[in-house]
């Protein structure tokens, strides 16, 4: 079978699925050699089953607002592969949600769990529910009756969920309260935990602390640092925040954040302030940034506009899929930009990509970047079952040291012949390779 034979295929098998398709093509166009060059993944047809999810559940999620008004919301969870250990994903929770997103979550989300080194395989859940000025009574029944669902079908063995857009601390307490409930069981079933009931130090940072990690081992094969960098951010979400406080903490920059509404720039980079008020921002269930430059003169608000015009060292996007596209590559480009690293799933269309990685910048996709806030919760999993608790120092050295070897990874195997490190290409390969042995090795299952 050629490439395009085989995307044909996954194309007709998986109609109106836009997401999971760019997705598939992005990864399986990278190991297409690896896999055609080993008679073991031939023969165990290995490429037809790793993009086909194990199980995909869909639900119907009932709730009552607080008029006594009822709503129904669909409720996802894709177990994508379990070939290295339990399924492990977040729960997101935006009216954007549908199959098409879940299954490219789920199965990016296989590759990048492979990456950590740690023993978990892929999976990704969600709701079309909207939480925009729904009250805290009203997350809450939502949260319940998505669980009341889901807990049939996961377990600390079995499948770990986490959070994602629209999914933080207090959603996590809704949906384990829930779980503990009706299982009757104190267990390590989802990560993201509050501190006092089993979750983990570091973890509310994790994924930005990781990005930024990242970006500084990138930054180090052309022997630079991040000092005196500036840094566009796109988000103001959980991802944001905590890569704000790691850029400013290692002396960068922060200059740009953005919303639905717009981007605020702020000249001489972020406070320590500026940074604490994205919690408040995020918590709010309000969506527009406007509301930062309001709060600080400092900050000029760009409506409508998205952050990639301005000129600066590192572009980081980090709100969700497809929201960086050729134009904006064209106008990072034209400002110089020496380095672009993905801290959302899939955050740059295959075209802003190409440009990127033509023009042979620093270019990082998220599977490897934003792999710190799982590997973080693969670490809460192992505090979970050996029932106690590590310092912040522990855990924040650990998920260093993943993040080194993350980009290590991708070094051993996207080195090109010109020395370009082509980190998507090493992000696939190191992460499919270990998945697809595992497959092989526990037969057909
Ligand atoms: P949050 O909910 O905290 O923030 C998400 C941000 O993205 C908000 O600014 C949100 O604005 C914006 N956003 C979400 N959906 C859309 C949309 N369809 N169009 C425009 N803007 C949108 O989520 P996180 O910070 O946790 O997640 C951000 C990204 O990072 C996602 O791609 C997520 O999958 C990824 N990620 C998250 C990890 C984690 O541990 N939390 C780990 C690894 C990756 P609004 O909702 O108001 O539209
Ligand atoms: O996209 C992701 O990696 C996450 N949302 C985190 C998943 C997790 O299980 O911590």
């Amino acid at each position: 079978m050629t490439f395009k034979e085989f995307m044909d295929k996954v194309a007709a098998k998986n109609p109106g699925e836009p997401e999971f398709l760019q997705a598939v093509k992005e990864v399986i166009e990278t190991v297409w050699d690896a896999y055609e060059s080993n008679p073991r993944f031939v023969k165990n047809n290995i490429l037809e089953r790793i993009v086909e999810p194990e199980r995909t559940i869909i639900f119907r999620v009932p709730w009552m607002d607080d008029k006594g008004e009822v709503h129904v919301n669909r409720g996802i969870r894709v177990q994508f592969n379990s070939a290295i250990g339990p399924y492990k994903g977040g729960i997101r929770f935006h009216p954007s949600v549908n199959l098409s997103i879940m299954k490219f979550l789920g199965f990016e989300q296989t590759f990048k769990n492979s990456l950590t080194t740690l023993p978990m395989g892929g999976g990704k859940g969600g709701s079309d529910f909207d939480a925009r000025g729904r009250s805290d009574a009203e997350v809450m029944r939502f949260c319940q009756s998505y669980m009341a669902e889901l807990y049939r079908y996961i377990g600390p063995n079995t499948d770990v969920p986490a959070g994602d857009i629209g999914v933080g601390a207090r959603e996590i307490g809704y949906l384990f309260g829930m779980y503990k409930k009706l299982a009757n069981e104190f267990t390590g079933v989802m990560t993201g935990k509050g501190r006092t009931w089993g979750g983990s130090l570091i973890r509310p940072e994790a994924t930005g602390f990781g990005v930024i990690y990242f970006v500084q081992e990138m930054l180090k094969t052309k022997g630079q640092t991040l000092e005196g960098k500036k840094v566009a951010l796109s988000g103001f979400g959980n991802v944001a925040w905590g890569a704000a406080q790691k850029v400013t903490e290692l002396g960068g920059k922060v200059v740009t954040i953005s919303g639905p509404d717009g981007y605020v720039y702020v000249k001489d980079g972020f406070t320590n302030e500026m940074i604490d008020y994205m919690k408040v921002l995020r918590s709010s269930n309000n969506d527009r940034v406007k509301d930062f430059a309001d709060e600080f003169p400092s900050a000029v608000f760009h409506a409508g506009k998205r952050p990639w015009v301005e000129k600066v060292d590192v572009a980081i996007p980090a709100a969700t899929q497809n929201e960086l596209d050729a134009n904006d590559a064209k106008a990072l480009m034209a400002n110089g930009v020496p380095c672009v690293c993905e801290a959302a799933n899939m955050p740059c269309t295959p075209e802003a990509m190409e440009i990127f990685m033509k023009a042979k910048i620093l270019f990082a996709p998220g599977k490897a970047a934003n792999a710190g806030g799982v590997a973080t919760s693969g670490l809460e999993m192992t505090q979970n079952s050996m029932r106690l608790s590590w310092s912040s120092e522990e855990v924040d050295e650990k998920l260093h040291g993943i993040m080194r070897n993350i980009h290590e990874a991708c070094v051993a195997s996207g080195t090109e012949a010109d020395g370009y490190i082509n980190y998507v290409k090493g992000a696939n390969i190191a992460g499919f390779l270990k998945v697809a042995e595992a497959m092989c090795d526990q037969g057909i299952v």
